[in-house]
């Protein structure tokens, strides 16, 4: 009420014209303003959109195993002379094959980061060259000649490719091989041409992560190929092999 009053009175003295001398300057206190801060209100930015990380299942993943049991069985036909894409006998030329494909499937777009390869019993036997191919990659040939030529540029993976092979010179030798990766540390124990032997081939982890890399363009890849092609040059026994029972122990990586 006591303000009530002071307000009116005021009021009625300003209407009167403001004479000074009711006001002395020094009596007017300057009456801070109420001190209440409010904290700033964060703004939300617009169109905030939620973006999910894709979880990328790779060779440094936790890894898995995987046992492949691949029966090839064994090839009693010569080579079929002058057929398809094989030529005519022709004696220490690389004339005519005969491939034995063998499939195998991974899950959806899984990555091989390992490969071994065993035979189940020391019954191997080929005549005359061998060459091992996965998704046509060659992991092994008895015949190492022309591998460089058959190298995908950039890399050292030969691919399989019979129009640079075919009627090449032929050597039945058969000192030198050609392994995947051998030099720096893949093995591959193969027996030498119309020899009985074991095959046991284990490649680098980092070779075979290259050789699926190169294959591996193809969304949704689930089919592999493990390829056997043995070649001749005239003989009656060319491009025939033993039956032989391999495991292909491969590490994928663990998708939970
Ligand atoms: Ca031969």
């Amino acid at each position: 009420m006591r303000n009530l009053i002071l307000l009116v009175l005021l009021s009625t003295l300003i209407s009167c014209g403001g004479d000074d001398q009711f006001f002395p300057a020094q009596d007017l206190e300057a009456t801070p303003l109420p001190t209440n801060p409010v904290a700033p209100i964060k703004e939300r930015p617009e169109n905030l959109e939620v973006v999910e990380e894709e979880v990328i299942y790779d060779c440094s993943s936790e890894l898995e195993e995987v046992v492949v049991d691949v029966s090839i069985p064994e090839s009693t036909n010569v080579c079929e002379w002058g057929i398809g894409e094989n030529l005519s006998k022709k004696n220490s030329f690389t004339r005519a094959k005969k491939e034995t494909p063998i499939g195998f499937t991974l899950p959806d777009n899984a990555t091989i980061c390992s490969l071994e390869i065993t035979s189940e019993r020391d019954v191997f036997k080929y005549d005359d060259h061998l060459y091992l191919t996965l998704n046509n990659s060659i992991i092994f040939s008895s015949f190492p000649d022309h591998m460089t030529d058959l190298m995908v540029p950039g890399t050292d993976i030969p691919q399989f490719d019979w129009e640079l092979l075919v009627n090449q010179k032929f050597d039945n030798s058969d000192k030198n091989r050609f392994c995947l990766g051998s030099e720096v540390g893949s093995t591959c124990i193969v027996p030498q041409t119309q020899r009985t032997g074991e095959m046991r081939i284990h490649i680098v982890d980092e070779v075979v992560q290259n050789v699926f890399a190169l294959g591996a363009n193809d969304e949704q890849k689930q089919t592999h190929v493990l390829n056997l092609i043995i070649s001749g040059d005239n003989d009656g026994s060319d491009c025939k092999h033993s039956a032989m029972d391999l495991k292909v122990r491969m590490k994928i990586p663990k998708i939970p």
